[in-house]
């Protein structure tokens, strides 16, 4: 599915737009789920792999609103929206990401909606309906940061003078094997970084890399919904976003940090996961 040739191409600004005017209203319908959260809850790919009624309502809502909106267009999301289009353009949402947060009560969770132009993310939003705060960007066109009502701010990456004082981000799937891995790995990153952060949702962590918050974040096996529009964040606000060297992000380890010490980060996190395939 790629744009036809004589269409004038989707522009990034009006995909944002209504990317935005979705995710605040897909927002407010999971702040007022959230109290009643924990009764309706499912698993999925493991015993610790949520998935609440709300979720499923939040992405049904999204669905609706963009395809009503613009009906070529593919999609692709968390709690099985799949859809080929014919525009060109494919919207990858997360209705709910950081799941297990919402279930408890931490807000550190978000929707999260990107649209990709012939495979490529050109736009993106996160919203943290806990906080209010709203993330966006274009593909060259900057990434911001408004909470509430204020004025949107730029973002720029942090510049952590060496890797011994980089904070640093990370998840860890829902598979025991797995996090048994990447629990290893953090206890050998752990004496090499000044500290780790788990927020519990990727699209937050890249966002908190684009913010400054962090110096750093990486986890291995993120699904395209769980990073397309805060990898676009962090990009815009200056990070380097990568995978392994020779690798593309998230295939399968996905790396977001600041210049100042992208070298020796990816580096240690190569040395760490040799036997990633
Ligand atoms: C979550 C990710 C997080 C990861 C969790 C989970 P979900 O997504 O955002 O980074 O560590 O294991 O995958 O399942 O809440 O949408």
């Amino acid at each position: 599915m790629t744009t036809t040739p004589d269409a004038p191409p989707p522009d990034p600004a009006a995909l944002l737009g209504l990317a935005v005017d979705v995710a605040r209203e897909a927002g407010g319908l999971v702040a007022r789920g959230r109290a009643s959260a924990a009764e309706q809850v499912d698993v999925k790919s493991s015993p610790v792999d949520l998935v609440t009624a709300v979720d499923r309502a939040c992405e049904e809502l999204v669905v609706r609103r963009l395809l009503a909106a613009r009906p070529d267009d593919g999609l692709l999301g968390e709690e099985g929206g799949e859809r080929t289009g014919t525009s060109g353009v494919r919207w990858v949402v997360d209705p709910i990401d950081g799941t297990t947060n919402f279930v408890y009560g931490l807000p550190a969770y978000a929707v999260s909606i990107a649209a990709e132009v012939d495979g490529r993310v050109e736009a993106g939003v996160v919203l943290n309906p806990a906080t209010g705060e709203l993330w966006s960007a274009t593909r060259g066109g900057g990434a911001t940061l408004q909470a509430g009502d204020a004025d949107p701010v730029p973002l720029a990456v942090g510049a952590p003078a060496s890797l011994g004082e980089a904070l640093v981000a990370t998840g860890f799937g829902y598979g025991a094997e797995q996090r048994r891995v990447q629990g290893a790995v953090v206890a050998e990153l752990l004496p090499q970084v000044r500290d780790i952060r788990r927020h519990g949702s990727a699209a937050l962590d890249l966002c908190s890399v684009a913010a400054g918050r962090v110096d750093a974040y990486y986890e291995l096996h993120l699904n395209p919904w769980d990073h397309a529009a805060g990898a676009l964040v962090a990009a815009e606000a200056g990070a380097v976003v990568t995978g392994l060297p020779g690798r593309p992000f998230a295939r399968p380890l996905g790396i977001a940090v600041a210049p100042s010490v992208a070298e020796p980060f990816v580096a240690l996190l190569d040395r760490l996961h040799p036997d990633t395939v």
